[in-house]
């Protein structure tokens, strides 16, 4: 098994009811055991004039290989109205791999670590409540030193 982080964000179609459908759906997911979900944040937009969105992660127990387990993702974001019209365009339900175990992956269709995470908050705060202080990404730094470098801003923690 390998212990696998999920990022959900959505910031369209009710955004919370997306991602707690979100949660249910990976509860479900074959040869896997869902093991924590974090609070709900919401946040602005990287993207100037789009809704705010909401983001959650998810840490999963999996069998499946990192390949079936993106397509199972990309089916429940299918099963949810997801529509792909532009890259970084609004969105019913996106859900991405951060961290597939300590893998390292890069194949046209999937990277791990995801992109850019490192410097996310609305990807750190919420691996955050998951994830031990000590995890080490890709390049090293661990989950506690991205954290000093990317402050609580702009981020509203959302109860359950
Ligand atoms: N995802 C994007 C673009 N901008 N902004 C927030 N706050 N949260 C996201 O998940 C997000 C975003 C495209 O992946
Ligand atoms: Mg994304
Ligand atoms: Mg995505």
């Amino acid at each position: 098994m390998e212990h696998v982080y999920i990022g959900l964000g959505s910031n369209l179609a009710d955004p919370a009811e997306q991602l707690r459908n979100a949660v249910q759906a990976l509860g479900q997911l074959p040869d896997s055991v869902l093991v924590g979900v974090s609070a709900f944040y919401q946040s602005d937009s990287l993207l100037p004039g789009q809704p705010r969105y909401t983001n959650a992660v998810v840490a999963l127990d999996s069998d499946l290989a990192p390949l079936a387990l993106l397509d199972a993702l990309q089916a429940i974001e299918i099963d949810q109205g997801r529509e792909r019209h532009e890259r970084w365009g609004p969105r019913t339900l996106d859900l991405d791999i951060l961290l597939f175990g300590d893998r390292l992956i890069d194949e046209p269709r999937l990277k791990v670590p995801h992109y850019h995470m490192q410097a996310r908050p609305f990807v750190l705060y919420p691996l955050a409540e998951l994830a031990p202080v000590d995890l080490q990404l890709a390049d090293g730094r661990t989950l506690k030193a991205l954290l000093a470098d990317c402050p609580f801003v702009g981020l509203e923690r959302l109860p359950h």
